[in-house]
């Protein structure tokens, strides 16, 4: 028998603090089973992290999804050294660059690769390395090591994105989006709010080429 553990309070305001951690798997399973229940509670359990995601606080009402999601952009991966992964991916798959940039603002040095065809949106590989020890992505390579960095998705409006998924209750992490890739324009959810993937919106550059 479970224990009746107190409810947790629905999120009032638009502004949703971060998700707190599980630690006592009563209160999880409480959580879990309510939350299967009742389908208008403004609260989601992942089950693999015991993570409470408030995921919105009216999750229905977003209804269709993400207003001006266009669809999946690139995935990253961090890698310690550029060349010797583009020569892996070019050897194994045939990738090819069809991009190069340096991006002092994130502290990277970036490649884009496709398979060719179909170089457009939603079939790029970002290969990632560090330009500085103090960079976030040498901090991710130093605990991780290298692998799945960032899952990117394309937005018509990246400003209007982030402010929905900031009501949503998950954590945006820059107040204005910052520069990205061939002239785009970035910003990030919060792994921990996401369920353990970097999560990234990119709004393209009008002038760019490769924009849909
Ligand atoms: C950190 N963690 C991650 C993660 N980075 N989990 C999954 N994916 C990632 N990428 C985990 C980490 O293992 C810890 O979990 C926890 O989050 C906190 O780690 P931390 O070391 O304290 O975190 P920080 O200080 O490194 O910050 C993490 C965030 C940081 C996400 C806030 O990486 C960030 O600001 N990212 C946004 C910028 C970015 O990533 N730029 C590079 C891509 P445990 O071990 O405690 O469980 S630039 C790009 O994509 C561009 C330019 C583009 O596409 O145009
Ligand atoms: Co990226």
């Amino acid at each position: 028998m479970i224990n009746a553990s107190p409810r947790p309070p629905r999120p009032q305001s638009d502004v949703v603090p971060g998700p707190p951690t599980i630690t006592d798997p009563m209160l999880y399973l409480h959580l879990a089973t309510t939350a299967q229940r009742d389908s208008t509670l403004a609260a989601r359990v992942n089950h693999q992290s015991g993570t409470l995601m408030f995921m919105t606080r009216r999750p229905f009402d977003l209804n269709t999804g993400l207003p001006g999601l266009l669809g999946f952009d690139h995935v990253g991966i961090a890698v310690p050294d550029l060349d010797a992964a583009i020569n892996f991916y070019r050897d194994l798959l045939g990738l090819q660059v069809v991009h190069r940039e340096e991006n002092l603002d994130q502290q990277v040095a970036e490649a884009m690769l496709t398979t060719g065809e179909n170089g457009a949106l939603g079939n790029q590989l970002q290969l990632l390395m560090p330009l500085a020890e103090d960079s976030v992505l040498n901090r991710f390579l130093m605990r991780r090591g290298s692998g799945l960095h960032h899952v990117a998705y394309a937005v018509s409006d990246v400003r209007s994105a982030s402010s929905t998924l900031r009501k949503c209750g998950v954590r945006v992490l820059y107040d204005a989006p910052r520069a990205g890739t061939r002239g785009s324009q970035i910003n990030f959810v919060h792994p921990k709010d996401t369920g353990g993937v970097l999560l990234e919106l990119v709004e393209h550059a009008a002038a760019d080429p490769q924009n849909g």
